[in-house]
């Protein structure tokens, strides 16, 4: 056994633009490795199931939903670089401290994506978002509400057969496990470039009758060109699958929902924001999803992103860019 000592800590402060970042990245990972503690013990301590509430999108609370929002909050709150946190789980952003006070950063989160698939033991992540307080404090509850491009940092942890993080500082993506021996994450893979092709997709085709007709074409043209369907259904499984082996994932608007369901600021946003850094293409279907100016915190954005060349693909059938 090789000694990878290389840690997400010493690889931070080793980034001279890192700064004050280096411990709003450590809070996260910190958070990240006592959700990981929660999701394998979920069964045992009995916090599988919902909470009994709703969160303001409409969609009943698990209990590790909470959970692991609270979790993030926590160790948020003790890191002086954080002014805002704004969750999929809390109706409003929460200030923790003000700029006056030295903080610099929002950190925007899905705290536990793809939690209905908890009790299936099928994998789960969070999503986090890192953007500058740039607004004056008497605005700061707006300053996390930023295009995609202005983020400063961005990644997620997938909670699966092992704990990985995913993060890129805008200068390239970085991939780390948690070494349950060390109880650190150790740097795996740097420099991460996703395929620029590879045949596969990746959608929910049980909605195909609600896709537009550009749309319907792609999965046509894709079925007769020899290409291969994965879906696992848990955003942050389905975009690291597709960071490493290529592909594209899509989750579109339909007749129902032109938006679709994914947000924008806490998980279209970040995995754009990771797969262009890592050279693949992020796109709503219309225009690059990174230059969407969001309106408000919660509002959603369809979603093809992967590598560039399949993404070129489905957007020739749907004439977007
Ligand atoms: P949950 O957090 O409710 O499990 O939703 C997961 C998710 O937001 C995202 O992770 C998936 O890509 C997407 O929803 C799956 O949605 P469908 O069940 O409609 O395919």
């Amino acid at each position: 056994m090789s000694e990878n000592l290389l840690t997400l800590g010493r690889q931070l402060r080793a980034d001279p633009q890192a700064g004050a970042l280096v411990e709003v990245i450590e809070a996260i990972a910190l958070a990240g490795k006592a959700v990981a503690q929660r999701v394998r013990r979920a069964r045992i301590d009995d916090v599988i199931g919902e909470a009994g509430a709703v969160n303001v999108q409409g969609e009943a609370q698990q209990k590790l939903d909470v959970l692991a929002d609270r979790l993030l909050l926590e160790c948020l709150r003790a890191c002086p670089a954080v002014a805002v946190y704004a969750s999929e789980e809390r109706d409003g952003a929460i200030v923790l401290r003000t700029r006056a006070a030295g903080a610099e950063y929002c950190v925007l989160a899905d705290p536990l994506d793809g939690s209905s698939n908890i009790d299936v033991a099928v994998s789960v992540g969070t999503i986090f978002s890192v953007q500058r307080h740039a607004r004056p404090d008497t605005e700061i509850e707006s300053s996390a509400v930023q295009a995609g491009h202005q983020q400063v940092a961005a990644g997620y942890v997938l909670y699966g057969s092992s704990v990985v993080l995913v993060l890129s500082l805008g200068r390239g993506v970085a991939m780390y496990v948690l070494d349950p021996l060390l109880g650190d994450f150790v740097l795996v893979k740097d420099g991460i470039r996703v395929p620029s092709a590879s045949k596969i997709y990746s959608i929910n085709e049980a909605y195909a009758n609600d896709f537009e007709p550009g749309l319907k074409a792609y999965l046509d043209w894709a079925h007769g060109s020899g290409y291969g369907a994965r879906y696992i259904g848990s955003m942050v499984a389905d975009v690291h699958r597709t960071l490493l082996k290529g592909g594209v994932f899509l989750y579109p608007g339909t007749v129902k929902a032109p938006e679709g369901k994914l947000r924008l600021l806490y998980e279209g946003s970040p995995m754009a924001f990771v797969i262009e850094q890592a050279g693949g293409t992020a796109s709503t279907g219309r225009g690059p999803l990174l230059d969407v100016v969001p309106e408000k915190l919660h509002q959603r954005t369809p979603v093809v992103l992967g590598s560039a060349g399949e993404v070129a693909h489905v957007l020739r059938h749907l004439g977007g860019r």
